[in-house]
């Protein structure tokens, strides 16, 4: 296994929707021993502490929750990403979803910056495809792939540059989309595994085909993983639980072979609200996932022949 440079991000972004506590996760993830848990399996770690959100005037929207300080945490967390994928691996311990309007942004420039094509792996019960018009709720966590992949009405948001193509990007878990956002994501190119495809087909197939598009074309791959991506039976840690989600053996498939690919190239952990949480569980599941997908085994492969 190839030892990697860990860059620890914390981002206590909480503005993406009103249920507060998302703010603590980064907290609740270095309580959970992350940057012990990558030491041991032969990494180094910089923990760079928490980013803050530029200065921002917050503004009475009619529909929209906490717009500019959504847009101001975007372009701090830009920039911390953009100079920590110059460094290492980033690792952004969230905050809630909206954290990745900055955080794929900042990769974004990276692999332009390297000339090299960006890939998005979204592990989510949701699309979050909206834009800022499209949205029923309000809530910007629901937009950040609407924005990375070029979707119209982000205005004030920094702008994108070249938008991430469809093509390049896989939903894994999905079950609950609305309709405006089915209706919109139908027409695109966006790969979306629902849990029906899952359930027929096993997790691992959609997700190598994908992998194998990411190797072919030696592009970058950033994981965005929500923790209602799980089941909240053993997840319950996240204001937007929706049953019937990935199990812990799903969870963990998906986070080997992602380091058996070696193509990952930054991950964030998102929706993580420690209030909700149940003496850490899901904190702790979440720091076991992420071990995983930096190389933590029960045994090498293959255990036998048979
Ligand atoms: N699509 C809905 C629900 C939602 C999206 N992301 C989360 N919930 N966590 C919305 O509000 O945009
Ligand atoms: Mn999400
Ligand atoms: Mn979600």
């Amino acid at each position: 296994m190839t030892a990697q440079h860990c860059i620890l991000i914390g981002a206590p972004m909480d503005s993406g929707k009103t249920r507060k506590g998302c703010l603590m996760g980064p907290d609740a993830y270095r309580t959970a021993r992350l940057p012990e848990a990558l030491r041991t399996l032969g990494h180094t770690v910089e923990d760079r502490g928490n980013v803050a959100p530029r200065p921002f005037t917050p503004k009475d929207h009619p529909k929209l929750i906490a717009l500019e300080e959504t847009i101001a945490w975007t372009e701090a967390l830009a920039d911390a990403a953009e100079a920590a994928m110059a460094d290492g691996t980033p690792i952004f311990m969230g905050g809630d979803h909206a954290l990745s309007l900055g955080t794929v942004l900042g990769v974004m420039r990276h692999a332009e910056s390297v000339s090299r094509p960006l890939f998005i792996l979204w592990l989510d019960a949701h699309t979050d495809y909206h834009t800022p018009v499209t949205t029923e709720s309000g809530n910007l966590h629901g937009t950040p792939l609407g924005y990375v992949t070029g979707r119209p009405d982000f205005d004030g948001f920094p702008a994108i540059g070249t938008p991430v193509p469809q093509e390049n990007v896989a939903i894994i878990g999905l079950r609950s989309v609305d309709p405006a956002e089915r209706a919109d994501l139908q027409e695109t190119a966006i790969t979306h595994v629902d849990m029906r495809e899952i359930d027929e087909n096993g997790i691992a197939r959609p997700l190598q085909a994908f992998l194998d598009r990411v190797e072919a074309a030696n592009g970058l791959l950033h994981v965005s993983l929500d923790v209602d991506f799980l089941d909240p039976s053993v997840a319950p840690a996240v204001g937007t639980t929706v049953p019937g989600g990935a199990t812990v053996r799903e969870g963990h498939l998906v986070m080997e072979m992602l380091h058996d690919s070696g193509l990952m190239t930054s991950l964030d952990l998102v929706e993580l609200n420690p209030f909700l949480d149940e003496r850490g569980r899901t904190a702790q599941l979440m720091v076991d996932l992420a071990a995983s997908a930096l190389g933590r085994r029960v045994f090498d492969r293959p255990t036998r022949a048979f």
